[in-house]
């Protein structure tokens, strides 16, 4: 019967290697002798894969029977790294899996790097959403995520001659194992056409009628839990069109017509847009939008109506949380499908609809606040746009009733931006459709209170609410660093692994000079795994036992790697000057980070660092006493490297511009010390190790804020600051761009007459901070002990709490556990 047969799937010890062998001959068609390491690597893939559907099955029964409402966290990017080993460890089947094919030889780990990394996504919101699914997994939250297939992910970044080059990211060249069509869940997404106005009973109803149409093929992938035997969902949609509807027009004789379309609608998932914030405004990422948002909140729909036909359920069933605004639309949609396809009264479904949506906002860049053009609207989504337009009548009425005769409020609360173009302000109907609106950190949301949407504030105080990131210690530390993982549960146990918060039972262990001594061999080790992939990625040498200062992140001008470098051209100088470097011990500055590729700013820094590197590197004057490395092709699986090899960890952006940070909880798990600003989550990373234990600097928001607001002139600090003087006049001279003289100009231009993000007002306090740490060093007992108390203290940014804390305040779910003894 079928259970027996099932139960003769599931995977043992010792039956792995024949699994194993079965793959590799029977899919792969190879044996040991033709066998490529990628064919081996599959084989592999393929032998987990089993492992977890099982699992994956018995999960959505367990969900089935569990009636319990889903939360449904939708996010146009997930940058999920390597699934492989992640899977593996999840799965709790290291050791199994080793054991088991010892005796072909074959270790799993040597396999890793043949997995095409999935990167889809940009950085800091793409990675926490992976982060998030890892955690509602491993807490038993029975959550679906979705987001889009994107053909190529995030581009593949080449340096040639010194600048960004993009490359396409092939990641789905070869077979993507951890995928699953979901063909029969193939839904319809309409675009365009007009709208026709009918009656029934006197009541004016509404009917869209749309002029193309393409369907969403799922393709789903397992998301696994921390030792709970849960394996969640997430859905990918890929965008395909009809043939039925290519034939139809083809038989009308439109035949280049209905090809085009055709092309058109496929192009829909073709590239993740690689913009990190700024908007292009480009129709295509709207009707992206549209895409993903209108196949998942069907297929949301639909999954509802198994449990319940009464629409006024739906809050108690579904909870739809948006990972920014990007897909913010489906608060129009789901408008539309209950008012027009399933006839509820406008104010019912409005209720429902409030009641279902929670909305995270990531960023306060003004350019990354989305506003789609009302044209757009028209053309591609004529329905949606009556129906904001409808709200937006409703909502400025309320509005109006509570701050009688003032019309500026209305202005700036408006759905709609009047001028100087006609466009739909997304976080506004993002707040406006929800229960929840949060920010990311502590300071990042107050500023949304105070400063971004302070009339949102005061009309809904009660929606407005603080989830500070977090990231999995699964990978960030168990995967990451496993000799420090290790060492950890061999003194506390391995609870820590799903509660974060066991870690300050390492405290005592910061004065154990046993317990320091094998810390830092730890780091040792890791460093030099580091200095290899750095010379191989760079070809540049560096000591094992250097001091690794670390900055990878997006390269943006708030984040300030301008001020990095222009300080380690300083620390140059010095060594140039004073020659005074007896007994000073070699640093590296290593740097890593995409540019967007319509950035000009952004990719003139990366060909200032690398210029600099260049020069750098080759003066035998300092005497190898400085090392500057940019590694090209910033990913997951780089970071993991290079994070437990890092003693400083950069987070020195301009206070008030980054909503959060999360590498700044990887480094700092990881035992490297934070230099940093006063901004986004360092503040409570600061809270949490200690005053003692990180080294900030700098202007804090009030200060950023006043300078702004007064007569910030950084001419006048480069005149008067012998310091930045030299650093400029020397880029300046072109001693870092020789054959190519002037290049640097821009930058030099815009830091002397704008400055914008305060590199100048920030440089001497930044210089003195560094000065401290490097005396700070010099005593390793002191230092370790600092970097032990970091480990020890970084219980709250486990992606765990945050979750919990979504679960518990917004989505009101609760974690569903099987049975006891079953
Ligand atoms: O919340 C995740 C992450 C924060 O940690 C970063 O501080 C923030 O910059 C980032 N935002 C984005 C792009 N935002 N948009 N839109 O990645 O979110």
């Amino acid at each position: 019967n079928w259970d027996n047969i099932d139960a003769q799937i599931t995977m043992q010890k010792e039956s792995l290697a024949n699994f194993f062998v079965h793959y590799l001959k029977f899919f792969g068609g190879k044996d040991r002798y033709s066998a490529s390491e990628l064919d081996v690597y599959n084989a592999l893939a393929y032998t987990i894969r089993d492992h977890i559907i099982e699992k994956w099955l018995a999960t959505k029964v367990l969900y089935n029977k569990s009636h319990s409402k889903r939360i449904y966290y939708l996010s146009m990017e997930y940058l999920l790294g390597r699934l492989f080993s992640n899977n593996i460890i999840n799965l709790g089947a290291d050791k199994e899996f080793r054991e088991g094919l010892k005796k072909l030889g074959v270790d799993w780990e040597d396999y890793t790097p043949w997995e095409r990394e999935s990167a889809l996504g940009n950085g800091g919101l793409g990675r926490l959403a992976a982060c998030f699914l890892d955690s509602m997994a491993t807490l038993n939250l029975p959550a679906i995520g979705y987001g889009l297939r994107y053909e190529y992910g995030i581009f593949r970044q080449d340096i040639c001659q010194g600048y960004q080059v993009e490359e396409p990211d092939e990641w789905l060249k070869f077979d993507n194992i951890w995928e699953m069509k979901r063909i029969e869940h193939t839904v319809p997404v309409h675009f365009g056409g007009e709208v026709e106005t009918y009656h029934i009973d006197g009541v004016e109803k509404f009917n869209w009628c749309p002029s193309y149409t393409v369907l969403g093929i799922p393709y789903d992938m397992p998301v696994v839990g921390y030792g709970n035997n849960i394996v969640n969902t997430l859905r990918l949609w890929s965008a395909k069109v009809s043939e039925e509807f290519d034939l139809q027009d083809f038989n009308q004789g439109n035949y280049i017509d209905a090809v085009s379309e055709k092309v058109e609608g496929e192009t829909l998932t073709k590239v993740l847009y690689p913009d990190d914030r700024t908007e292009s405004g480009r129709e295509l990422r709207f009707r992206q939008q549209y895409f993903f948002v209108c196949c998942s909140i069907q297929d949301i729909m639909r999954k509802f109506l198994k449990e319940s036909s009464d629409f006024r359920d739906f809050p108690k069933k579904a909870v739809i949380q948006l990972n920014d605004t990007h897909p913010s639309i489906s608060i129009a949609e789901l408008m539309r499908i209950l008012v027009d396809e399933k006839h509820l009264p406008w104010d019912v479904a409005w209720d429902i609809t409030r009641k279902s949506f929670g909305y995270t906002n990531h960023t306060i860049l003004p350019e990354a606040l989305e506003k789609w053009p009302v044209e757009f609207f028209q053309r591609h989504l004529p329905r949606h746009l009556q129906i904001i337009y409808k709200l937006n009548q409703h909502f400025l009425q309320e509005v109006s009733v509570q701050n009688p005769g003032d019309n500026d409020i209305l202005r700036r609360m408006s759905l709609v931006e009047e001028y100087p173009q006609k466009k739909i302000r997304m976080a506004h109907l993002a707040i406006i459709g929800s229960t929840s609106v949060n920010g990311v950190s502590e300071i990042h949301s107050e500023i949304l209170k105070e400063q971004v949407m302070p009339d949102f504030y005061n009309s809904f105080p009660h929606k407005f609410n603080n989830k500070t990131n977090g990231i999995t210690p699964r990978r960030w530390l168990l995967q990451a660093n496993p000799s420090l993982a290790k060492l950890i549960t061999e003194k506390i146990g391995k609870e820590w692994i799903t509660d974060l918060s066991q870690l300050k039972k390492l405290e005592k262990y910061a004065d154990d000079k046993d317990f320091r001594k094998r810390f830092d061999k730890i780091k040792l080790e890791n460093k030099k795994k580091l200095a290899k992939l750095i010379e191989i990625e760079t070809g540049v040498v560096v000591e094992d036992d250097a001091i690794f200062d670390v900055q990878i992140k997006r390269i943006h001008e708030y984040k300030r790697q301008l001020m990095n470098i222009l300080h380690v051209i300083h620390l140059y100088c010095e060594l140039r000057d004073h020659k005074n470097f007896k007994d000073a011990p070699q640093r590296v500055f290593l740097f890593a980070g995409k540019a967007a590729p319509g950035y000009y700013m952004a990719k003139m820094i990366i060909k200032l660092i690398l210029n600099v590197a260049k020069v750098i590197n080759n003066d035998e004057l300092i005497k190898d006493k400085i090392k500057v490395v940019f590694i090209p092709n910033y990913k997951v699986s780089l970071a993991e490297t290079i994070i437990p090899a890092t003693d400083i960890s950069e987070q020195i952006s301009t206070a008030g511009k980054e909503a959060s940070g999360t590498g700044n909880m990887k480094f700092a798990l990881n035992g490297a010390l934070t230099i940093g600003t006063l901004d986004g989550a360092n503040i409570e990373i600061m809270n949490e190790v200690g005053k003692e234990n990180i080294f900030t600097f700098g202007l804090d928001i009030d200060e950023i804020k006043a300078k702004r607001e007064g007569n910030y002139e950084p001419y006048q600090l480069y005149s008067e600051n012998p310091n930045i003087k030299k650093v400029i006049d020397l880029i300046q001279s072109n001693f870092f761009s020789l054959h190519e003289p002037g290049i640097f100009e821009p930058i030099c231009n815009s830091l002397l007459t704008q400055d914008q993000y305060f590199v100048f007002a920030d440089f001497n306090a930044y210089m003195e901070c560094h000065e401290k740490i490097l005396q700070e060093y010099k005593n390793q007992k002191q230092w370790t002990k600092k970097a032990i108390l970091n480990v020890a203290r970084m219980g709250k940014f486990s992606s765990d709490r945050t979750i919990n804390e979504y679960a518990a305040d917004i989505w009101k779910v609760s974690p569903v556990k099987p049975k006891k003894g079953k």
